[in-house]
């Protein structure tokens, strides 16, 4: 089934054009953790649905539960011909409308970039040999806050492309795919607490370090929680079966290459995502969805 859709610059320009000309963000408001910022990019998310149509976001949605991830291809292709303010609000309307519309609330936590409810994903100086959206090293497989119990674990991923001048990927792998190859041993060896998530660099909480499962039965299908490089068995046996996991997700795992004013969204439960080495220029913007927390909420982990 089709995951890449593909919107006229058309439909880009006039959503772009109706949420600046309506006026509703002042310039404290065009970030989405300010007071007042709710009611404005509630609006802007209205005004993304208009834009795109109903029967087109349909078309999205059921390409989404059924392939856990989607682009939209242009939809913020004209955004670099915008002055910065302009630029800002509208990438951050476009992502969180993006994420509402396919029915996701956006939140943040006070631990990650203080609570910013939008992030730049760009290499931060100084922390080009971390192993996390800040570094420039390869990023391995992993899932966003697989330490993190499933109800504040981010559900969805939104990714919009400003530059991709370093022309590096995003990976992606579907636990689908993963689980196909496995044995029903190696599926209930990953399914015990046997493993221990660390934290990413990217979050400053102390984490007590119990055993948790890989792979988790919700509602009678397989979710997966790991991040392939922060994550290590407590035993040989547990071992050896994620080393086959990691093997068989690095070989079934797929590249997204990036457009600049592409939107990707993926389901952070069902898949894996990572990257590789960044060579040059590159920014993403990014926000996280998750239909068990409250629209901008900003959750405090101590
Ligand atoms: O830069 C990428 O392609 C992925 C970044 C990432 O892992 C994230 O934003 O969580
Ligand atoms: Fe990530």
């Amino acid at each position: 089934m089709n995951t890449l859709f593909e919107v006229s610059k058309d439909i880009g320009i006039q959503i772009h054009e109706n949420i600046y000309k309506s006026k509703i963000f002042s310039e404290e408001r065009c970030n989405p953790a300010t007071e007042g910022s709710v009611t404005s990019f509630t609006k802007a998310a209205g005004m993304v649905e208009s834009g795109l149509g109903e029967e087109f976001l349909n078309k999205l949605k059921r390409s989404f539960s059924d392939n856990h991830h989607l682009i939209v291809r242009n939809i913020g292709s004209n955004l670099l011909n915008l002055e910065d303010t302009d630029q800002s609000i509208v990438m951050n309307a476009l992502l969180i409308g993006m994420t509402k519309n396919l029915g996701f609330n956006t939140y943040g936590f006070k631990q990650e970039k203080n609570g910013a409810i939008i992030h730049d994903i760009l290499p931060i100086e100084g922390k080009e040999d971390k192993v996390s959206s800040e570094g420039v090293i390869e990023f391995g497989l992993h899932a966003d806050g697989a330490y993190l119990d499933r109800e504040i674990r981010p559900q969805t991923l939104s990714l919009l492309c400003i530059d991709n001048t370093a022309k590096t990927s995003t990976r992606l792998v579907k636990i689908d795919d993963i689980i196909e190859k496995l044995t029903y041993r190696e599926i209930e060896i990953l399914s015990e607490d046997r493993y221990i998530h660390t934290p990413p660099d990217t979050f400053k909480v102390n984490n007590e370090s119990k055993p948790k499962p890989i792979l988790e039965k919700i509602n009678g299908s397989y979710e997966l929680r790991v991040a392939t490089h922060n994550c290590k068995a407590i035993d040989s046996e547990a071992n050896i079966v994620f080393e086959k996991f990691s093997n068989i997700a690095n070989q079934l795992s797929f590249e997204h290459d990036w457009l600049e004013g592409d939107l990707l969204i993926f389901n952070n439960f069902k898949t894996l995502h990572g990257r590789g080495e960044i060579v040059g220029k590159r920014h993403l913007r990014r926000c996280y969805g998750s239909s068990y927390q409250k629209d901008f909420n900003v959750l405090d982990l101590s």
